[in-house]
C-alpha cells in the first residue's frame, strides 16, 4: 500500500480528527472526548484482528467512561499499519459486513502506534510505563516461539537465542513481554496482566508457561516472580477478520466521503470469553458485552475445535478444489455438510457447561461461513498449519481415539493440509504455502513423491506437528487412505465420497 497513492474515487481529504464533521450522518464515530482518554493497554500484533475485535470492545468502554484505558499499539515488524495509522489519528473505520449491507463504525480507542523493530527499546518504556496495567497479543500462533505440539518454549528459536542475548531490544512477543517486566520488577513496579488473544489451546496457561520458561533462562528469580505475580488469564476471542483488500479501502472511503487508508473488514458476529483474572485491574468488560467467567477452557475448545477446525478443513480442501473464499467453499453443498460433520465429530470430544447448544453453535457457525459479503479467502486460512494442526484438529482425533470412535472426517482435513503443504495443486501449479516448516515439509514431499503411502508417514513423522500421535496405526491408516484419495480422485471428489460412507 502506499498511503500517499491515489486509488479510484479517492477524495483528498484523509480521515483524521479535524475531518469528524465531513462524515456522513450514518458514520458512527467514537461517542467520548478522545482528548481526555490516556493509554492503559499496550497491544502487540496491531494488525486487522486486533483492530476489528478487541479495539471495538475498549471503544465501548471508553464510551462508558473508562478513559485512563486507550491503547498503544506496537507492530513487531512492520511499518505498514503505523505509516497509514499516524497521518489519521489512528483512527480507521470497521467495516461490518452482512449480505444486508455494510455498516461504518470509526474507532477512536487506538491513541498511538509503535514499530518494535525500528526502536525496540521505546516499546520496552512504555510496556514499562506504570500507567500499562494490560499487555494484550494478537501475534499469531507463531508469535509464541513454540512447540504447538508441547506448548513449551522453543530455546532453539532464533528469535528467542537474540532476545536472550539483547534483553534489552528484543525481538520476538516473549522477549518485549519479559523485558518489560523484568523493568518492573527491577523499579518495585507492579506487574502489567498479560492478556493472550490468540487462538492457542489455553491461551493463558500456554504463555504464562512459554514467558516465565523463558524468563527463567535470564534469571530464576525472574521466572518465579512471573509465575508468582502475573496473570495470564485465557481469553476466547472470535470474529472473522479477513484480509483488507485496495477494492475494500476504496469501498470504505468513498462511504466516508474522505480516504481511509487501513480500515478493516468484519462480520456481524462478535465474542470475547475472558477467564476473570487481572492483576492490576480492567475496564468494566462486561458492559461492553465480555463474557467473565472463572474457566474458559470449554469455550476455548469449542471454539477451535467447531470453528478453526472445520475453517481449516474448508481452507486446504476448499483450496486444492479451486474455492477462492470460505463463502465461495460453501455453496458447495459437500464442503458445506463436511463442515458440519467436522463439527459434530469435535461436539462429541466437549464437555460444556449446562446450557450450552454446541447444535446451535454449529448451525451459527455454518451462517457465519457461507456470509456472501465477506471475501475471506482459503489461503489465509490455510497459513501457518503446522502452527495450527494440533489444536483445531489433533486434540480431537485424539481424544476420539481414546473413544474409540472412527477419526476419517478429520483425517481428511489433515492430508488436505498434506496434499496443500507439498506446494503443487490438482493442475500442477505452484501454491504459495506460507508456514514457518514450509521448507522442511516441502522437502519431505519432494523426497516422498505423490505417493500417499509414503508422503502421509513421512509428513506425520514431523514431531513438532504430530508428537506421538503420528505413531498411532489407526491415525496413520487413516490419513494415509484419505490422502491416497486425494490424489486419486482430487479434493472435490474426496469430499463427496467421503460422505457417501
Ligand atoms: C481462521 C481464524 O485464519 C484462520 O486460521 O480460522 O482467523 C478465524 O477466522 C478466527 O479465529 C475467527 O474468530
Amino acid at each position: 500500500m502506499s498511503s500517499s497513492g491515489k486509488a479510484k474515487g479517492e477524495t483528498t481529504m484523509r480521515l483524521g480528527r479535524a475531518n469528524f464533521d465531513g462524515l456522513p450522518p450514518g458514520i458512527r464515530r467514537p461517542a467520548y472526548d478522545r482528548s481526555r482518554v490516556t493509554p492503559g493497554i499496550v497491544h502487540l500484533g496491531l494488525g486487522a484482528f486486533h483492530r476489528a475485535h478487541q479495539a471495538v470492545v475498549i471503544d465501548d468502554c471508553l464510551a462508558a467512561g473508562a478513559a485512563s484505558w486507550g491503547i498503544i499499539g506496537a507492530s513487531l515488524r512492520s511499518p505498514d499499519t503505523r505509516d497509514a495509522l499516524a497521518p489519521q489519528d489512528h483512527l480507521y473505520t470497521v467495516a461490518v459486513r452482512a449480505a444486508e449491507g455494510t455498516e461504518h463504525r470509526i474507532i477512536g480507542a487506538l491513541l498511538d502506534s509503535v514499530v518494535a523493530r525500528e526502536n525496540p527499546a521505546r516499546l520496552v518504556d512504555r510496556m514499562a510505563d506504570p500507567a500499562i496495567r494490560i499487555v494484550s497479543l494478537t501475534v499469531t500462533e507463531k508469535g509464541y516461539c513454540h512447540t504447538p505440539q508441547t506448548g513449551d518454549l522453543d530455546e532453539r528459536h532464533p528469535d528467542v537465542v537474540h532476545d536472550l542475548n539483547h534483553p534489552d531490544t528484543p525481538r520476538s512477543a516473549p522477549g518485549f513481554i519479559v523485558a518489560a517486566l523484568a523493568r518492573r520488577r527491577a523499579q518495585g513496579l507492579t506487574p502489567f496482566t498479560v492478556l493472550c488473544c490468540d487462538n492457542l489451546a489455553a491461551n493463558g496457561h500456554t504463555v504464562q508457561r512459554i514467558m516465565t520458561q523463558f524468563a527463567a533462562l535470564r534469571s530464576k528469580d525472574l521466572g518465579k516472580w512471573i509465575a508468582d505475580a502475573v496473570a495470564f488469564p485465557s481469553t476466547m476471542v472470535d470474529r472473522i477478520v479477513p484480509e483488507t483488500l485496495e477494492a475494500d479501502r476504496d469501498a470504505v472511503s468513498s462511504a466516508l466521503g474522505m480516504r481511509d487508508a487501513w480500515p478493516v473488514m468484519t462480520e456481524p458476529f462478535t465474542q470475547w470469553v475472558v477467564e476473570d483474572r487481572f492483576c492490576a485491574g480492567r475496564p468494566d468488560l462486561a458492559a461492553a458485552g465480555v463474557e467473565l467467567v472463572t474457566d474458559v477452557r470449554p469455550f476455548e475448545l469449542m471454539k477451535l475445535r467447531l470453528l478453526n477446525a472445520s475453517h481449516s478443513a474448508l481452507a486446504y480442501l476448499g483450496y486444492l478444489a479451486g474455492y477462492e473464499t470460505i463463502a465461495d467453499t460453501m455453496t458447495d453443498p459437500h464442503f458445506a455438510r463436511l463442515a458440519a460433520r467436522v463439527m459434530e465429530e469435535a461436539a462429541v470430544t466437549l464437555t460444556m457447561p449446562a446450557g450450552t447448544d454446541l447444535a446451535a453453535y454449529g448451525a451459527s457457525l455454518l451462517r457465519r461461513f457461507a456470509n456472501p459479503a465477506l471475501h475471506h479467502r482459503t489461503w489465509q486460512i490455510a497459513m501457518d498449519g503446522s502452527q495450527k494442526l494440533p489444536q483445531r484438529l489433533l486434540g480431537a482425533m485424539q481424544d476420539r481415539l481414546d473413544k474409540n470412535l472412527p477419526v476419517e472426517t478429520h483425517a481428511l482435513a489433515v492430508a488436505g493440509w498434506m496434499r496443500y503443504v507439498t506446494a503443487i495443486d490438482e493442475q500442477g501449479r505452484a501454491i504459495d504455502v506460507r508456514d514457518p516448516l514450509a521448507g522442511e515439509l516441502a522437502a519431505l514431499a519432494r523426497a516422498a513423491g505423490t505417493v500417499a503411502e509414503r508422503l502421509a508417514p513421512a509428513l506425520l513423522g514431523v514431531g513438532k506437528v504430530f508428537g506421538p500421535l503420528g505413531d498411532d496405526p489407526r491415525l496413520r491408516e487413516a490419513v494415509t487412505s484419505a490422502l491416497g484419495r486425494l490424489y486419486a480422485q482430487g479434493a472435490r471428489r474426496a469430499v463427496e465420497t467421503h460422505l457417501s460412507t
